[in-house]
């Protein structure tokens, strides 16, 4: 036996002699736990928002708590319909914001492209009900006059928003 066998089998009889049968054991039993938890751990999964499903039903089109319903094409907050107002009304005690982003919806009942105007409502801290953010022709916002991912609170004694609200403004008769 030369003396790498030597070395080998010593170090071999010492493993053997310092590991016990329970500790491989338990070794294995970690790996397979630990192999189970995995798919347990958090991941960014797609498509995974509450207020956006993925496909809407005829019923989300024409209400106007849904991220679907066609007047919310292009908004970027919260619906003012699930933050005591209404899609046209701000909530009580804010105050509508004058100056706006504008997007283009189809109605679906008439097949009609229409401008929409989106006010912030402003002077309370923000809703957090029903956000959408659904950005139909939203542009960056280094062309802040196209991008909805704005504070649009300005021209209003608050700049602190709260909710968004969907006027229509006229029917668009050109495409962009
Ligand atoms: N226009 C809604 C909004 C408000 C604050 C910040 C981003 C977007």
């Amino acid at each position: 036996m030369n003396w790498l066998d030597q070395i080998t089998e010593n170090l071999t009889r010492k493993v053997a002699q310092e590991s016990s049968r329970r500790s491989f054991i338990g070794g294995i039993g970690t790996a397979l736990i630990g192999g189970a938890a995995i798919p347990l751990l958090p991941v960014a999964r797609a498509a995974g928002n509450h207020d956006q499903p993925a496909e809407p039903s005829d019923a989300d089109l024409d209400d106007p708590t849904s991220c679907a319903y066609w007047r919310n094409c292009s908004i970027d907050g919260f619906l003012c319909s699930c933050c005591g107002g209404s899609d046209k009304v701000c909530p009580p005690g804010t105050e509508q914001s004058p100056i706006t982003w504008i997007g283009t919806c189809k109605n679906p009942a008439d097949g009609k492209d229409y401008i929409i105007s989106y006010n912030d409502c402003c002077g309370k801290t923000s809703c957090g009900n029903c956000f959408c953010n659904t950005n139909l022709g939203d542009r960056p916002t280094y062309r802040p006059h196209t991008a909805n991912d704005i504070n649009w609170c300005l021209g209003v004694s608050s700049q602190t928003y709260h909710c968004t609200v969907t006027l229509v403004i006229g029917v668009a008769t050109k495409k962009a």
